[in-house]
């Protein structure tokens, strides 16, 4: 009888899923793992620091609806990763992370690299667990990435003890696992829900749809605005940590507090909407919760009372369908529709002139300007914004069909090793990534990862020498005097890249921006464009 080890049978459950792209990085505890892929068709995108590789899984998770998958070593190579699993819980993204671990025979005497992994990345995943043995190991694997692709998508943790992955055991049918043991469960929306839905939606003068980030992914929000089609009403998507004032949204935030219902569609109720509170969400307002998770109903009914008019647990992006077919009383307030749809669009017209009033650098405004034609000539280019003030700019002002965001996690530093990620997920696809040059310094090595597997994007950098957002919260509520401890160098980040084998430009005219974005996407290499910009708040649109 033929033999196989724990480290094969990842290996091979991977590879006969069809989850080939492995964003890792090397270390004692998974050597195991790095020689089982030999002789299977996975593929490894090893990277610089362990956090990057699942920014990396997260962005390949959002952009094709796949689990993304990372390995990372036991000890500190967990703790990187574990770093950015906030992002990606906060982003409801569907990955598996698979950490080494010290051997089950070496816990509680003092084994190289012990640590209680799988307790520290319990709160920001949905499971996580060690696995018991070598027999285990392609089973506890589907379930896992079941469990990350079922409901409300997210990160899911396994650590993998080292012996176990070297440990022997004669092959048989049931190590391996069947293709439906890691598909996603669905819950299905019911016809009379969905009817039940779209009665209540007829019956508010009012009602709006709030899409959580799981229905905002890749950017593509064709399924929303069908949506909005079929029921008549207003349908929002909500990603961003800002919240109600999220700078796509426009003035979203002034029609949101005459809604008399909101419907909850796979979003939570949480301080992206100001905890549907007044004077944002008037205190009359009904909700109606269409959630996989028990316990986001669960939080509207505690917070909201009798308030809470309808709610049904079933998946949101198949809902949608759902009520599409089935809510069959479309809203007739076309008045309303017209005015939600005014105020998310409602930009303020001087933007369009908006430029810098300091010599040597550009107004973000104006780099955002130089990026429009790129998104305008290709229809499948992705923008990837990072946080901080620079990264509402383009969130603003551009209108690109895919986009990937940090998310409501609200961190930064992901933006480069999504754009990595959006380039191996779609070769052909023009990625341009927007960040701050705070941010930049997080996961700059990665150009080197992006130069050795030929994966070119723009890194758009726009470089204010401060850590702005804070620094804007500090004049804000402390006063100029108070400011410090925000301040960075004017740093040549463009030949950070050129050294690690990229294409570098320094940009300090608005003028010379457009050449450079040509020049960076025909270099066909991993590019930086390192502008000098005015130090200026993130953009804040209202009207009147
Ligand atoms: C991981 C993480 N660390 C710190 C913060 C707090 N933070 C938010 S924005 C920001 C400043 C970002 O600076 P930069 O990238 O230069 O962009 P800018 O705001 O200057 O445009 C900081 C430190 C955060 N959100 N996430």
């Amino acid at each position: 009888m033929p033999t196989l080890r724990g480290a094969d049978l990842i290996a091979r459950t991977l590879d006969s899923a069809g989850l080939t792209t492995i964003f890792t990085l090397s270390g004692n505890h998974i050597m195991p793992l790095f020689d089982a892929a030999l002789g299977t068709r996975l593929r490894l995108i090893h990277v610089r620091h362990e956090a990057a590789a699942v920014h990396m899984a997260d962005a390949w998770g959002r952009l094709t609806g796949q689990c993304g998958v990372v390995w990372v070593s036991g000890g500190a190579g967990f703790t990187n990763a574990a770093a950015a699993l906030c992002t990606a819980m906060a982003g409801e993204s569907p990955l598996v992370l698979l950490s080494g671990h010290a051997g089950i025979r070496e816990i509680g005497r003092g084994g190289f690299q012990e640590l209680r992994q799988a307790d520290m990345a319990e709160p920001v995943t949905k499971a996580s667990w060690t696995v018991q043995s070598c027999i285990d190991m392609g089973t506890d694997l589907a379930k896992a990435v079941a469990t990350a692709t079922s409901g409300r998508p997210g990160p899911v943790h396994l650590s993998l003890p080292f012996d176990l992955l070297e440990e022997r055991v004669e092959d048989r049918p049931e190590l391996h696992p069947h293709a439906g043991d890691l598909a996603p469960r669905v819950l299905h929306l019911g016809k009379d829900d969905a009817r039940q839905i779209g009665d209540l939606i007829d019956s508010a003068k009012h009602p709006l749809v709030l899409a959580g980030p799981q229905l905002c992914h890749s950017g593509d929000l064709a399924p929303l605005a069908s949506l909005q089609a079929a029921l008549g009403v207003p349908v929002l998507p909500m990603e961003s940590p800002r919240g109600i004032n999220d700078p796509r949204l426009g003035a979203f935030a002034e029609v949101l507090r005459a809604a008399d219902l909101i419907v909850l569609l796979g979003k939570t109720l949480d301080f992206t909407l100001r905890f549907g509170d007044a004077p944002f969400v008037q205190s009359t307002c009904r909700f109606a919760v269409i959630d996989s998770d028990p316990s986001a109903i669960e939080r509207v009914r505690r917070e909201k009372g009798d308030r809470l008019a309808f709610s049904v647990m079933a998946d949101a992006r198949p809902a949608i369908e759902a009520l599409v077919a089935h809510a069959i009383t479309p809203h007739h307030n076309a008045a309303w529709l017209s005015e939600v749809a005014a105020a998310a669009a409602y930009r303020p017209p001087a933007w369009e002139t908006l430029a810098s009033r300091q010599s040597g650098t550009a107004h973000p405004a104006e780099l955002c300007r130089a990026l429009q034609p790129v998104f305008d000539n290709d229809p499948q280019a992705i923008l990837v914004c990072d946080g901080g003030e620079i990264g509402q700019w383009p969130q603003a002002m551009l209108a690109p069909r895919r986009r990937l965001i940090n998310g409501p996690a609200g961190s930064i530093g992901s933006s480069i090793a999504m754009a990595i990620a959006a380039r191996a997920a779609d070769p052909a696809a023009k990625v341009i990534a927007v960040m701050g040059d705070g941010t930049f310094g997080f996961h700059m090595a990665e150009f080197d990862t992006a130069v050795r597997y030929n994966l070119p994007f723009v890194a758009v950098v726009g470089n204010d020498a401060t850590w702005n957002a804070e620094h804007q919260i500090q004049l804000r509520e402390y006063g100029e005097a108070r400011a410090h401890g925000c301040n960075l160098l004017p740093s040549r980040y463009d030949l950070v890249v050129e050294a690690l084998g990229g294409h570098g430009a320094l940009v300090t005219r608005a003028a010379d921006l457009p050449g450079a974005v040509e020049r960076a996407i025909a270099s066909g290499r991993p590019a930086c464009i390192n502008v000098m910009i005015e130090r200026v708040p993130a953009p804040i649109v209202r009207r009147g």
